[in-house]
C-alpha cells in the first residue's frame, strides 16, 4: 500500500466528499454482514484504508486488510460519536495479538499500532467495550469509522549540531519523532524552561511498542524492557515490557569535551505500584532512566496529570569527537492502561574551548548546582501553591 500521511488522507477525504458527494472514495468500504467471526471475516479490497461500519448489540465485525507493505508501521483507529468501541488485532490464524479499549486516559475510542507482518495482512475486529474475547459480549450500538494508515519508520538525518533544541520553531523541525508527540506552550500547565515552546511526549494515543522505539533509536533489542526491569530485586517482573510509548531523536556531530544538556519533566497518572512503573529515558552513548513513577521527586502536578517531577536538567559530556544519536522518550510499563508523559525543552550543546576546558568544566559544575538549587526552589513553591 502506498504510504499516506494522516494529513494527505484527511485532505483527500474532504475533497472527495465535497466535490463528488454521491461516490465513495475507492479506499473506503462498507461493513458487510455476516462478518462476526475470524473465519467469516470481511476481506477488504486492496488499497482500502477506511471502513464505515455499523455495530449492533452482541455484534463483532472482523476485517482483513491485505497487500500491505510488510515491515511498514501502521496505526489503525476507531472513531465514533455513538459507541464506546473495543478494537482487536489478530494474527493470520485468528489468535488475538492485541486489544485496545481506550486509546488514552481522555478518550474511550480505540487505537492500535504496530508493524505489518511478512504476510502483508492485518486482521482486525471491532467490538464494544469490555468484550476482550471478541465474542460479542457488549451492548453497544451505532456507527463507526475504522481508519488504517501505513508508513515507513522515519528516516534519520544528521545535523552538524543540535537544531531547534528549544522547539521555538513551534514544530519538530530538526527532530525525528515517533508516537504521540506535540509542541506545547505554558497553557499545558508547566512553563517551558526556554522561550515559549516545549516538546511533549505521551504514552497515550498513537504510541508504539518498545521494540519499534528501540529500532528507531538504534538500541539493542530488549534494552527498554531491561531498563524497566532494573527495579529488581525485590520487584522482579520478568514479564515486564515497555508496552507503548513515544520518542524523539536527533543525530549531531559532537566535539570532545562539549556538554549536551536538556530540561525534562516526567508526568504520570499512574498509582505508586512497581508493577506499572512507567518511565522516561534518554539514550546517548548508553541508555538510562530519567525518572519513573516511583521516583521520590514526584509531586502534585499543575497540569492535567496527577503527578510530575518538575523540570530537571540532564547533562552528558561528549567523550570523543564524532557522530552522536540523542534519543529521548517515555513508555508505559507492563500494561497500557494509564498514561504518563514527558516535557522536554532547552536541548543544547555547551561548547568548551580546549584551552579553558578544565576551568569551564568547573564553571559548568557550579552552574549546574545553581540550576538544581533553583529547580528545587521552584518545586517547593509549586508544592506550596498546590496545597493552597
Ligand atoms: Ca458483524
Ligand atoms: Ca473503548
Ligand atoms: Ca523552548
Ligand atoms: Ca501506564
Amino acid at each position: 500500500m502506498k504510504a499516506l500521511s494522516a494529513l494527505a488522507f484527511s485532505t483527500a477525504w474532504s475533497i472527495s466528499l465535497s466535490s463528488i458527494a454521491t461516490i465513495q472514495p475507492v479506499f473506503a468500504a462498507l461493513d458487510n454482514e455476516p462478518n462476526n467471526s475470524f473465519n467469516t471475516k470481511q476481506f477488504l479490497p486492496s488499497s482500502t484504508t477506511t471502513v464505515n461500519g455499523q455495530l449492533e448489540s452482541g455484534d463483532v465485525d472482523f476485517f482483513g486488510f491485505s497487500n500491505l507493505d510488510s515491515g511498514s508501521l501502521f496505526t489503525a483507529d476507531i472513531n465514533s460519536k455513538t459507541i464506546d468501541p473495543l478494537f482487536g488485532l489478530l494474527d493470520d490464524s485468528g489468535n488475538i495479538q492485541a486489544i485496545n479499549d481506550n486509546k488514552s486516559d481522555n478518550s474511550v475510542l480505540s487505537l492500535l499500532t504496530g508493524k505489518v507482518p511478512a504476510s502483508g495482512s492485518l486482521n482486525f475486529a471491532v467490538s464494544g467495550l469490555r468484550d476482550i474475547n471478541l465474542i460479542g459480549d457488549h451492548l453497544e450500538s451505532g456507527s463507526y469509522r475504522l481508519s488504517l494508515n501505513t508508513f515507513n519508520l522515519p528516516k534519520l538525518s544528521t545535523n552538524p549540531t543540535i537544531i531547534n533544541g528549544g522547539f521555538e520553531t513551534g514544530n519538530f523541525s530538526g527532530w525525528t519523532t515517533l508516537g504521540e508527540t506535540s509542541i506545547e506552550t505554558k497553557t499545558f500547565g508547566s512553563n517551558p524552561t526556554e522561550g515559549n515552546y516545549q516538546a511533549f511526549l505521551s504514552t497515550g494515543n498513537k504510541t508504539f511498542s518498545g521494540s519499534i522505539i528501540e529500532e528507531l533509536l538504534g538500541l539493542e533489542a530488549g534494552s527498554l524492557d531491561n531498563l524497566g526491569k532494573s527495579l529488581e530485586p525485590p520487584f522482579p517482573f520478568p514479564d515486564g515490557q515497555a508496552t507503548q510509548g513515544s520518542a524523539i531523536q536527533q543525530i549531531f556531530t559532537g566535539k570532545a569535551g562539549d556538554i549536551l544538556t536538556f530540561d525534562w519533566n516526567f508526568l504520570s497518572n499512574e498509582e505508586l505500584f512497581p508493577s506499572v512503573n512507567d518511565f522516561a529515558f534518554v539514550s546517548i552513548g548508553s541508555l538510562s532512566k530519567l525518572a519513573d513513577v516511583l521516583s521520590p521527586t514526584m509531586i502534585s502536578s499543575t497540569t492535567d496529570f496527577f503527578k510530575e517531577t518538575g523540570f530537571n536538567t540532564f547533562s552528558f559530556k561528549i567523550p570523543t569527537t564524532g557522530i552522536y544519536s540523542l534519543g529521548i522518550g517515555v513508555t508505559d510499563w507492563r500494561d497500557s492502561g494509564t498514561d504518563s508523559g514527558l516535557l522536554i525543552d532547552n536541548v543544547k550543546i555547551v561548547s568548551v574551548p580546549e584551552s579553558n576546558y578544565g576551568l569551564s568544566l568547573l564553571g559548568f559544575g557550579v552552574l549546574g548546582l545553581i540550576l538544581r538549587l533553583k529547580s528545587k526552589q521552584q518545586n517547593k513553591v509549586k508544592s506550596i501553591s498546590v496545597r493552597r
